[in-house]
């Protein structure tokens, strides 16, 4: 594995900053020349958007489809990039088979362990870093854990026992709760982050082998500023309980999409560095991953337009554009994780 710590390019580093990652999917790497270029020139570090989720891994019981996930690796391991391995347990990715069985007979644990023990063996080398679970957050939820199916099963101790089953299975991997919904001064988001906070809490005494978090950072211009009085508290309060914190799925959503492209663009840029100087202020931020790195694969093209935004056109929250060329946002994320300061000081890794 390379020092995946050096970023992309550890000769101009103010100091030994945090990783530089991207979702991505091999299919799309292997049918683009030039995303498959950016990816190698950008990141330390790669997350499977959709190829290691359990419905895309087993869609039958007994229909394992390893394919995808198996490019990736190798793909990695070929470049000598790190890979987060995304995800173990998500409720919105369980296979409709899964839950089935599940809800046929709560408390049989036997489900998880086989499925943990099948990725686990397979891809347990190659994964640096597992978000072993993936939103179990619910503000509205009275004990703040979201009801899922695995919840339902095995009551709340799911989160606990599911990374107890990881570190069996993963003993060198860092084991990650990964979750959404944590940027903003609005009250939802305030108790998302008090119900992380104190579900973090509770696992930390319980000595569950959880070595750090993911906040997933899917950035949204209309939900106001970002505020350090707001974020830099809850960046320390997870670093105080000895956890590393990886953003994990940085976009922005455009609100209106409106007025000239270099304006909207440097409003997405503008977000970001704000996010990124509070960010990165925390030293237990270990590295940085953007869902996706060009808007032509960005999953928020699909997703409900604000009421007032332009329905022409693409959401521009991705360091590149849809033709792949790099906008202020890219260098806006460079500079911050890697100190370099504009297109002149692009140099391949
Ligand atoms: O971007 C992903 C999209 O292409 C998939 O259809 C979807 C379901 O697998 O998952 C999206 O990624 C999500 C991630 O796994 C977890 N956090 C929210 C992401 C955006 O929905």
């Amino acid at each position: 594995m390379s020092d995946a710590r050096g970023g992309m390019d550890a000769t101009k580093s103010r100091r030994p900053g945090p990783y530089l990652g991207a979702a991505v999917r091999i299919d799309q790497i292997e049918a683009d020349a030039r995303l498959a270029e950016a990816v190698l020139r950008d990141c330390a570090s790669l997350t499977p958007e959709i190829d290691m989720k359990w419905d895309a891994l087993q869609p039958g019981p007994g229909d394992w489809r390893t394919g995808p996930a198996d490019g990736l690796v190798a793909f990695a391991r070929r470049h000598g990039l790190e890979v987060r391995g995304h995800t173990l347990l998500w409720d919105q990715s369980t296979p409709a088979w899964a839950k089935a069985r599940l809800e046929r007979a709560p408390g049989d644990w036997k489900i998880v362990a086989d499925y943990f023990q099948a990725v686990l063996g397979r891809y347990g080398d190659a994964v640096s870093e597992w978000d072993v679970v993936n939103e179990p957050i619910d503000s509205e939820a009275p004990d703040g854990l979201r009801a899922t199916v695995f919840q339902k099963a095995y009551g709340p101790t799911y989160i606990e026992r599911a990374l107890h089953e990881a570190r069996a299975h993963a003993p060198n991997a860092r084991l990650v709760l990964n979750d959404y919904g944590f940027d903003y001064d609005n009250p939802v988001e305030h108790q998302r982050r008090a119900a992380f906070l104190r579900l973090l809490e509770q696992l930390k005494t319980s000595g569950a082998p959880l070595d750090g978090v993911g906040v997933q950072a899917h950035l949204d211009l209309s939900k106001g500023p970002l505020k350090r009085e707001i974020l830099a508290p809850f960046f320390t309060r997870i670093a105080d309980l000895g956890l590393s914190i990886a953003i994990t799925e940085l976009d922005v959503k455009e609100d209106g999409r409106r007025g000239g492209v270099a304006e909207r663009d440097r409003k997405v840029a503008d977000h970001v560095q704000a996010y990124l100087d509070i960010a990165l202020d925390q030293p237990s931020v270990t590295g940085l991953t953007t869902w996706g790195l060009s808007d032509r694969h960005s999953w928020l093209q699909k997703q409900p337009l604000h009421p007032s935004a332009n329905p022409t056109g693409m959401n521009r929250g991705l360091p590149y554009d849809g033709a792949l060329e790099p906008k202020p946002v890219y260098w806006t994320i460079q500079q911050a994780v890697s100190g370099a300061k504009g297109p002149s000081t692009l140099t391949s890794r």
